[in-house]
């Protein structure tokens, strides 16, 4: 078990997620870059954060903005340079943060050369490095059903596309410029361990490794149970935490980190995973990663036609969720703590009601179990979904995709609008607001996306001196981490698990016991506590309205607690 004195560094980290694209704009062409995070670093050191993941800078065509690589060792122009990522790296360091990369292999760019090469020719020394197949007999290449399975992407349509070149169908889960690499070839693994080497030569601090559980297919590749729209089929059982992602994980650790001495992290994101799978992946003695990105507590809400069919938020499902997750990697293995990221909707739209209160009951409750949290720009300050009004003010290609799809096959285009503005992931790809001005302090031109119109009371820089804003309670919440033993290693134990809107939790270690009570929802609610809990310290709040006395607390819509017994109290 993960416990002092020997817990891993990360274990009382915080994590801070720059989406480059949407953080700051140096060069006024409406597009975050790297210069322009350089210029941000300060809001990262004042808010406290340990480590920066970044996501993806590397040379792209920008299909799904920067997801697709075409060259994993060069900066793509939009962002900057080579040098300017050296600078970036340096300042962080500088400023005794880390830098974590991300490294997205499960798939290249259709325009990486890795590709290029593979589709000329079917005896290309690399055609093996990607999934080719043949159209599905008696069918013919180019019809309906050709394709060699039959699973929908996850952006939508087949997972196969047609190459004429070969007159063969390539593997994408994602969209069709975004074809898988074959792992089963080890030249391409050894391709990826050396490109990530040359990254952590250059002084990277690790990595967030995406959709890392999709690497290993069964290499029969069967169809999946038709349960997507079209008659398309759910390939998830067949490319899924398959049977060799444990040893390729294990060959990663040995042939990338073995012999380097330093601090380094490695999360992986894996959609799907179960809490049995995460434990064999976080288990320290098997050498996978230090933790995973899990997506049970971020699907809850989803109802039976999938994320752009929403259904309310049952509180009671959250805390069997992230209770079950608490316990299963209590003793072995690691958890990874999150709300937000760029492909979620802001987390005060969605668990909460947009307000202040709701933003930090929400991080309170979060940033106090036992694992590492992820804070992704802008939840820091409480930014909330934004208000498309059209399609046209989209851009990501998975809401993109989903609406034309959805629309073609006749569903009305306000209904299929309204669950994107719920649910779609360019609410989290508005740009950071740093201030009341012009596009929020985000570019002196036109954002690629457009400011959501709250940056004029919205924004950091009303927040840094005012001691009750969301800015300052994340700070807190981060210091708590730091100072305070229990929240980094403590145990975890879930209280009033039926209570439909009160989360409510204990850690202990040794002789320290925090309780964590917070009322999420728009309601006052009163709890009966222990007894003991009457004298105990308050160490935070989230607003004035709470009072304890013997036997209960009465707490205001969205008010979060958190009390503290030392040896002597209890
Ligand atoms: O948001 C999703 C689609 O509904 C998720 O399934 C998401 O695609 C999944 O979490 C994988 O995400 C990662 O890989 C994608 C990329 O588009 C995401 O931005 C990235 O986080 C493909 O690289």
């Amino acid at each position: 078990m993960i416990d002092r004195p020997t817990a891993p560094w990360w274990t009382s980290a915080v994590v801070y997620q720059v989406y480059p694209r949407s953080f700051a704009d140096s060069t006024g062409d409406g597009i975050g870059d790297l210069v322009g995070i350089t210029s941000r670093l300060d809001h990262l050191q004042r808010l406290g954060v340990d480590v920066v993941w970044l996501s993806p800078i590397y040379l792209s065509p920008q299909a799904d903005n920067g997801y697709d690589i075409s060259d994993y060792q060069a900066v793509d122009p939009v962002f900057g340079t080579l040098e300017d990522f050296d600078r970036l790296l340096a300042q962080v360091h500088e400023r005794g943060m880390r830098l974590v990369m991300d490294l997205v292999v499960n798939h290249t760019s259709d325009e990486h050369p890795w590709f290029v090469e593979s589709r000329s020719g079917k005896d290309n020394p690399k055609r093996d490095w990607y999934w080719w197949r043949p159209a599905r007999e008696p069918f013919t290449a180019g019809e309906p059903g050709a394709e060699p399975t039959n699973w929908e992407s996850f952006f939508s349509g087949p997972t196969w596309t047609l190459d004429e070149t070969t007159g063969e169908y390539y593997l994408h889960l994602f969209d069709r410029k975004q074809p898988d690499l074959n792992w089963e070839n080890p030249e391409v693994r050894a391709a990826v361990h050396e490109m990530m080497r040359w990254w952590l030569d250059r002084g990277v601090d690790g990595f967030r490794m995406d959709v890392i559980n999709f690497i290993s297919k069964h290499p029969e590749l069967r169809d999946g149970p038709t349960t997507g729209t079209g008659g398309l089929g759910n390939g998830f059982a067949q490319f899924a935490t398959g049977p060799r992602v444990h040893e390729f994980l294990q060959e990663m650790r040995r042939e990338v980190f073995a012999g380097r001495t330093g601090n380094f992290l490695t999360v992986g994101e894996m959609p799907g995973v179960t809490w049995e799978d995460a434990r064999l992946f976080t288990d320290p003695a098997r050498g996978e990663v230090d933790m995973v990105f899990q997506f049970e507590h971020v699907s809850l809400d989803h109802g039976p036609g999938g994320k752009f069919d929403p259904k309310p938020l049952d509180l009671r499902d959250l805390k069997a969720s992230l209770g079950r997750w608490q316990t299963a990697l209590g003793e072995t293995g690691w958890n990874s703590l999150y709300w937000n990221n760029h492909d979620q909707p802001r987390v005060v739209s969605r668990f909460g009601d947009g307000s202040r209160e709701s933003a930090t009951a929400l991080a309170t409750v979060l940033h106090l179990h036992r694992g590492t949290p992820y804070v992704y720009q802008g939840e820091e300050l409480g930014m909330t979904n934004a208000p498309f009004a059209g399609v046209d003010d989209l851009r990501d290609v998975e809401s993109l995709n989903h609406f034309h799809r959805a629309v073609e096959a006749g569903q009305d285009p306000e209904a299929v609008l309204t669950a994107l503005r719920a649910m779609g992931r360019d609410n989290a790809r508005t740009p950071v607001q740093w201030t009341a001005d012009h596009e929020a302090g985000f570019t002196d031109g036109t954002p690629w996306i457009a400011v959501n119109p709250n940056h004029t009371w919205l924004n950091a820089a009303a927040q840094y001196d005012d001691p009750h804003s969301v800015f300052h309670h994340y700070r807190r919440l981060i210091e708590l981490r730091h100072t305070r033993p229990v929240v980094a290693v403590g145990d975890f134990t879930m209280l009033l698990a039926d209570h439909p809107h009160v989360y409510a939790f204990e850690r202990r270690l040794d002789d320290v016991r925090l309780l964590v009570v917070a009322n999420l929802h728009g309601t006052e609610q009163t709890v009966d506590l222990a007894p003991e809990w009457a004298g105990a310290t308050a160490v935070l709040s989230n607003t004035a309205g709470h009072d304890v006395d013997a036997s209960r607390a009465i707490l205001q819509p969205w008010a979060a607690l958190v009390l503290e017994l030392t040896g002597g109290q209890s």
